[in-house]
């Protein structure tokens, strides 16, 4: 097996700005057992050729028809970059693709046309889509996938993949959570062989402190990704800062954490080390709403660099929250906010509206709850109609699809915010509603 060659794609559309962080670490991982993979960024290197027009429909999410249709457009009105990524990937025995939601097709698009020249190579199959088909079909893979890849990676990658490639897979050509033991000596990305100043921002990188979530939140599918929580060692993050600051020049670090406040002594050491080692450097993350952290804690995070936050609210009522299960009531939330401004952390807030059983007076308390403290939000950074996810407790007929209200609320809030000139982003502002209507 060593033998074979290994690349590792990322097919498009995904989110074409920094270097694929997931097969990132698959590759680091791979190489430090004593093997080598290429990573082939597919998605980087069509979008860099395509026209303006095409580049903005790559950038609004939840865009299905486009998603749907990239891969045949590009093989018509760029076919030399489609042959070119066709030739060079025909020269591996083993393919790992990372899926996502929007990417599926591509990929599986792809992977047919590949077959029909490459009859001995070796797919396989992972990312955040194959663990939501998995958890769809009640732990299965379906049908439709198994025709296309012989291989299947459920959950985190890394020694599900190294099985894979050491030839220990066996016959249900499955293998889910099969979760690292500890994320402290993991290696980082190094990302060999990729160019990093082809990106749209080349000096900043994706950085991953932990794995997984500490909160129960209903709605969310992401802690279905990764069982448990466990973050990384500090000295391990400081490496790899101190690397992509040499090595790329690079200036800017984004946590991709689902949250970076789920061990507050972690952060807070974090914080330390990068005053210490850097005297600060900018970096972002998603954070959550919690009671038990101190100010000095915050104010860290403003002199470690910390430029801006994400912060999950999602209601203003209590109800909802607690149906919600986000672990926080509304008053809590409202302190949390006033401990970021205390420190001049900025940061922005995501709304969802027409969660299963919001009921008017619910959904006004959000607004109220908004506008009430428009001078202490800063921005509203993402707002939505509930979406379900597979996988999570809540009802599938609640989605918005199939609840006009949930429509309704998310235009009076839209409506509210302007009136109220309350500062919102625009690009993640419905973000999750199909942009054609599917399902
Ligand atoms: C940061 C982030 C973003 C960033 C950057 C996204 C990007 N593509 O780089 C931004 C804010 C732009 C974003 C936007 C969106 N995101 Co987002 N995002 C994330 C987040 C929080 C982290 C992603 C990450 O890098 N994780 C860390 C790496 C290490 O994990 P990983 O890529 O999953 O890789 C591991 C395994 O999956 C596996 N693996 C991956 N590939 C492969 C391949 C092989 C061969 C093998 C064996 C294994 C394997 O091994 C890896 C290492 O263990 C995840 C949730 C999460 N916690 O992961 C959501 C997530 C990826 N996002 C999601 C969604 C839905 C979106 C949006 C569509 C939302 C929207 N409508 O706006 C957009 C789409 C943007 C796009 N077209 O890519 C979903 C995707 C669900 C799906 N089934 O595809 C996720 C999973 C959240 C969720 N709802 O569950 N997102
Ligand atoms: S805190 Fe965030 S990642 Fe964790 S369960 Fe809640 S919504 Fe999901």
């Amino acid at each position: 097996m060593p033998t074979r060659t290994i690349a590792l794609v990322m097919m498009p559309p995904v989110y074409p700005k920094m270097p694929p962080l997931g097969l990132g670490y698959l590759q680091a991982y791979v190489e430090a057992h004593g093997m080598s993979a290429d990573i082939i960024d597919v998605n980087n290197a069509w979008y860099r050729c395509v026209s303006e027009g095409l580049k903005k429909e790559w950038l609004r999410s939840s865009n299905i028809h486009f998603e749907n249709t990239l891969g045949g457009r590009i093989k018509r009105e760029y076919g030399r970059e489609y042959s070119f990524v066709h030739e060079r990937l025909a020269a591996y025995g083993v393919i790992g693709f990372s899926c996502f939601k929007s990417n599926l097709q591509t990929t599986c698009d792809f992977i047919s046309d590949l077959r029909q020249r490459h009859k001995q190579v070796k797919i396989v199959l992972g990312g955040p889509e194959i663990t939501r088909q998995s958890l769809k079909h009640k732990g299965r893979i379906p049908v439709f996938l198994r025709r296309v890849a012989d291989f299947f990676v459920v959950g985190e990658g890394e020694r599900a993949f190294l099985e894979y490639l050491e030839g220990r897979e066996d016959s249900s050509r499955v293998i889910a959570y099969r979760q690292l033991r500890s994320l402290k000596s993991i290696p980082f990305p190094r990302y060999r062989g990729i160019t990093m100043c082809s990106y749209p921002h080349h000096n900043a990188i994706a950085l991953l402190a932990s794995r997984g979530c500490v909160r129960y939140c209903a709605f969310c599918s992401e802690r279905l990704l990764h069982k448990g929580f466990c973050t990384r060692s500090v000295e391990g993050i400081i490496d790899e800062i101190h690397y992509h600051r040499q090595t790329n020049q690079i200036s800017s670090f984004v946590f991709y954490d689902s949250l970076l406040n789920g061990d507050i002594r972690f952060l807070e050491q974090l914080c330390d080390a990068l005053i210490r080692s850097f005297g600060g450097v900018n970096w972002e993350a998603q954070i959550a709403v919690r009671t038990d952290m101190p100010q000095r804690l915050f104010d860290k995070m403003k002199k470690s660099g910390c430029y801006n936050l994400f912060v999950g609210l999602e209601s203003g009522s209590d109800r909802t929250l607690e149906r919600m299960r986000k672990g926080f009531a509304s008053a809590q939330a409202e302190a949390f906010f006033k401990q970021l401004h205390a420190s001049g952390l900025s940061f922005g807030i995501s709304i969802i509206v027409g969660f299963p059983r919001e009921t008017e007076a619910d959904f006004r308390q959000t607004l109220d709850f908004i506008i009430k403290h428009k001078d202490l939000i800063p921005k509203i950074e993402q707002v939505n109609p509930y979406v379900y996810y597979d996988g999570t407790p809540v009802e599938p007929r609640a989605d918005y699809r199939m609840n006009k209200r949930a429509l309704e609320r998310f235009n009076s809030f839209i409506s509210a915010m302007k009136s109220q000139r309350i500062r919102y982003t625009n690009a993640f502002v419905g973000n999750l509603i199909d942009k054609d209507g599917h399902l």
